[in-house]
């Protein structure tokens, strides 16, 4: 009688925690991408290599862009080491099956979510880095303004991306027929576009604009103001590993939180030791949120000390001071009226 009376009083206090607390579900500590990677020191991140401001290999082999800076703050928050990350370039086809094989440990590359990929082609979003749209560039000289200047026309885009599933949907809408050219190779689609073999080239509006800027003479081509689709950018990992997803989802939210909260690169060692509760917690100074997840507790630390909050990270790659100059418009922070929003950390 005691015995059960006993048990019970410890089962309502289960009870009683979970439903106040946090999620006491034990992760499988023993098959998870974090522990392999914590322990191979190294993580293996599949980007494009050929997006300036994304992510792109310059010449000497370095590796920078807002996709690289996501792949470089994982690095940072597993091994203090924004460095420790090996690259491999995928395209647009072969990008899904490298994370399903597990060539790569992450995908950061300008890849759009979409429920089919989330669902049935097996990977795991984390929370979108980039707010995009489907743009279509043409030459300045071409007198095409509007989607159906292009009649009979040749558009170029690029295999296994959803820029070439979006045109066919909007001209089809639109009773437009046209000639579609695919390449499964970035340049070689560019390139084509260039020689005037395409009237038109469509891609995210983010894409064209970077790409613009490596064309011989950039000003010499326009990207229509209308946008085809949305294309919300996000980093993915292989489904089923819910504790390899949640490390890829924090140290994302990490960054557009440190850039709310207004803790940068600079005053990141001062914030340590701030009054404000919230900041005590994303920075580890009090309670244990990163240890809860298999981090360190100053993983926060670790990140916006090396690669710096969402909007540091976007200036260098994408803002004012770059070719690309990219107003924040939906990638802004919440507060100032953009769609970047991160969940407590709490
Ligand atoms: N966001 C779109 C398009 C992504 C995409 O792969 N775009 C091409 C340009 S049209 C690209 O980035 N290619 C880079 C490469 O192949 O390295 C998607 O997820 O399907």
């Amino acid at each position: 009688m005691f015995k059960s009376a006993f048990f019970s009083a410890i089962a309502l206090l289960t009870i009683s925690l979970s439903a106040c607390g946090g999620d006491s579900t034990p992760g499988n500590a023993s098959n998870s991408l974090l522990d392999r990677v914590k322990s191979r020191g190294r993580v293996v991140c599949g980007v494009s290599g050929e997006i300036p401001g994304f992510s792109f290999v310059d010449t000497d082999g370095k590796y920078s862009g807002l996709d690289v800076d996501v792949c470089r703050a994982i690095a940072a928050a597993l091994f203090d080491q924004p460095d420790a990350v090996d690259y491999r370039n995928l395209n647009a086809k072969e990008r899904f099956t490298a994370v399903q094989t597990r060539e790569v440990d992450i995908l950061s590359r300008n890849t759009t979510l979409t429920i089919s990929r989330d669902t049935s082609v097996g990977m795991a979003f984390g929370p979108i880095v980039f707010y995009d749209g489907q743009g279509i560039m043409v030459g300045k000289n071409s007198n095409i303004k509007f989607l159906k200047d292009l009649k009979d026309k040749a558009i170029c885009t690029q295999t296994g991306t959803t820029n070439e599933q979006n045109l066919a949907d909007k001209m089809r809408q639109l009773g437009i027929t046209y000639k579609s050219v695919v390449f499964e190779d970035i340049n070689t689609a560019f390139a084509t576009y260039q020689q005037g073999r395409c009237s038109a080239i469509t891609s995210d509006k983010s894409q064209l604009i970077s790409r613009r800027t490596t064309l011989p003479k950039p000003e010499d081509h326009i990207i229509f103001d209308e946008s085809l689709s949305q294309e919300p950018l996000a980093p993915a990992v292989a489904d089923g590993d819910a504790k390899w997803a949640d490390a890829l989802k924090w140290v994302v939210y990490a960054l557009i939180k440190a850039e709310e909260l207004g803790i940068t690169s600079q005053n990141v060692t001062q914030e340590i030791n701030s009054d404000n509760p919230e900041i005590k917690r994303l920075l580890g100074s009090e309670g244990n949120l990163g240890e809860g997840m298999g981090l360190p507790n100053d993983f926060v630390v670790r990140i916006i000390k090396h690669v710096g909050n969402y909007g540091e990270i976007y200036d260098r790659n994408l803002g004012p001071k770059t070719k690309l100059n990219l107003p924040r418009s939906y990638n802004q922070q919440w507060t100032k009226g953009g769609l970047l929003y991160a969940p407590p950390f709490r």
